[in-house]
């Protein structure tokens, strides 16, 4: 393949040494930009009063970083406002959410004009596009409209919605359409691929020509998430990639930390007690409100265990421009305040919450403490947490996972983890009870599934599959 151009909103810079900075994204796509030569191209978290200048170009081997400042309106209205407070909201199925705002909207599409303005000046006949997420859907379109015929492919790292709350967003048409100027549209499970493609069907636009079986866009248990579209006059594939993680790397990571000071100050705090553990940005999708409701519900409901196990929630703060992200905030404060005011003791304290972020090692460490990982987003495109709880684990002795079947995570790790429904409080509550008292052997029998499925899957390999479809020529998906 040619060189590898990647576009996303924020781009992971590499520290003075050159290397990717940890975490698995960042770390795979830098592989694959080193490999063939290439360019990260994305806003440099800057902003200026007036427009733009030109971009900063920063060169490590064979990669070059280029970085566009945004002015201070785009960012509120473009990152903010149409992307988190449109976007974000409606792809979660969290329609009472979404603000719209015509202003807005039109910023989105003036920054993702910018963004192909930026890009066309750098770009070789043989390049390979791939742009990242829900903040840069037009972009395809715009390097069309400037007459780019590179192979373009998209990622959508969070879920596509059915079509009765896609079609509630203004514009949704012009959105879906404008996905039609890409190659290849990559999505987290088959149920995002289908409701993309039920979106089309439903809009009269286009359907299926023909379904991929097999060959490098099967994976797992998403075997046939593949197709071959026709719309608005193009055609391109849409398929399943779940995203992974660097499972081997973090599990050797977690092994290392678990001697350190701090992990064993951790635990000597516990006094013995199970832990729950909950990981988070803090935001509404990811159900930290239900599942802390959950946690109380199965105190309640076993009052033997009262006083023997602690809730460990770590939620630190994301998006506080977005005034819901704020509110939130106080919200779980208060409801971590009330559940321990309700339920704690004089040496018990039932949820500890740290709302802050914690860094890759002490996550990695603290995972592997937990007997319990509570991860219970309503709606998430894949959650990494729950990848990341399963490859940190003893294998003599791992701890569960109980994992909401709304994560696109659920797709890969039926049979391992116990699913639960984040909107039902009690069956959640008996999850917590089932998880906290299964015995060594099935814990061992369901992690290993789940550990398999990882390691075999993790995100170079993902990477290296969205590349291989990428450039296949699209007779050739199948
Ligand atoms: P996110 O919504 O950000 O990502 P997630 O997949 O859970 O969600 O990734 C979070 C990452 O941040 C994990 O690597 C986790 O370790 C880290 N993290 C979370 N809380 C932290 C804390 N307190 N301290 C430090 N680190 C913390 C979007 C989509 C997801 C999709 C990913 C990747 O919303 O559904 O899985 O992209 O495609």
């Amino acid at each position: 393949m040619g060189r590898l151009i990647v576009v996303s909103n924020r781009v992971p810079l590499p520290d003075r040494n050159g290397n990717p900075p940890a975490g698995g994204l960042a770390v795979a796509v830098h592989a694959a930009l080193q490999e063939n030569g290439g360019i990260w191209l994305g806003w440099s978290g800057e902003t200026v009063e007036t427009e733009p200048g030109p971009p900063t170009i920063r060169q490590e081997g064979p990669i070059s970083y280029v970085l566009t400042d945004l002015t201070k309106t785009d960012v509120d209205e473009y990152y903010n406002g149409f992307a988190n407070r449109v976007l974000w909201p409606i792809f979660h199925m969290r329609l009472d959410l979404a603000e719209y705002a015509r202003r807005e909207m039109a910023s989105y599409f003036r920054v993702n004009r910018l963004f192909a303005d930026r890009l066309v000046p750098l770009l070789k006949p043989d390049d390979v596009i791939w742009v990242h997420d829900y903040h840069l859907i037009p972009l395809a379109d715009e390097l069309r409209k400037r007459g780019v015929q590179n192979r373009i492919g998209f990622f959508l790292h969070i879920p596509w919605p059915p079509a009765d709350i896609l079609f509630a967003m203004p514009i949704y048409d012009t959105i879906l359409r404008s996905l039609a100027a890409y190659n290849l549209l990559g999505f987290q499970t088959d149920y995002d691929v289908e409701n993309f493609i039920g979106c089309l069907q439903r809009e009269g636009a286009g359907d299926v020509v023909r379904n991929a079986q097999g060959g490098s866009i099967s994976v797992g248990n998403t075997t046939g998430a593949g197709s071959y579209i026709r719309a608005y006059d193009q055609e391109f594939a849409a398929a399943a990639f779940p995203i992974g993680i660097e499972t081997a790397e973090f599990a050797r990571l977690s092994a290392r930390v678990s001697t350190r000071a701090s992990i064993q100050d951790m635990r000597r705090s516990l006094e013995g007690r199970a832990l729950i553990i909950g990981v988070d940005r803090l935001d509404y999708s990811k159900g930290i409100a239900q599942r802390i409701d959950a946690y109380e519900r199965f105190l309640e409901n076993n009052p033997d265990d009262r006083g023997k196990v602690t809730m460990l929630q770590v939620a630190p703060m994301s998006r506080s421009d977005v005034p819901e992200y704020k509110a939130m905030q106080d919200a779980i404060a208060t409801q971590c305040g009330q559940v321990n005011g309700r339920h704690g003791t004089i040496d018990w304290v039932p949820i500890r919450y740290v709302n802050r972020s914690l860094r890759r090692a002490v996550l990695a460490g603290l995972y592997r403490e937990a007997d319990v990982g509570l991860v219970t987003p309503l709606r998430d495109g894949m959650n990494l947490v729950a990848k990341e709880f399963v490859a940190a684990q003893d294998p003599e002795d791992p701890g569960v996972l109980v994992l909401s079947r709304f994560a696109g995570a659920a797709r890969e790790l039926a049979g391992g983890a116990i699913f639960c429904n984040p909107y039902d409080t009690e069956q959640t509550a008996a999850a917590i009870g089932q998880a906290l008292s299964m015995s060594l052997v099935e814990r061992k029998v369901r992690w290993e599934r789940m550990m398999t499925r990882l390691l075999e899957y993790d995100v170079t390999h993902w990477c290296r599959d969205y590349l291989q479809a990428l450039n296949a020529p699209a007779s050739n998906l199948s």
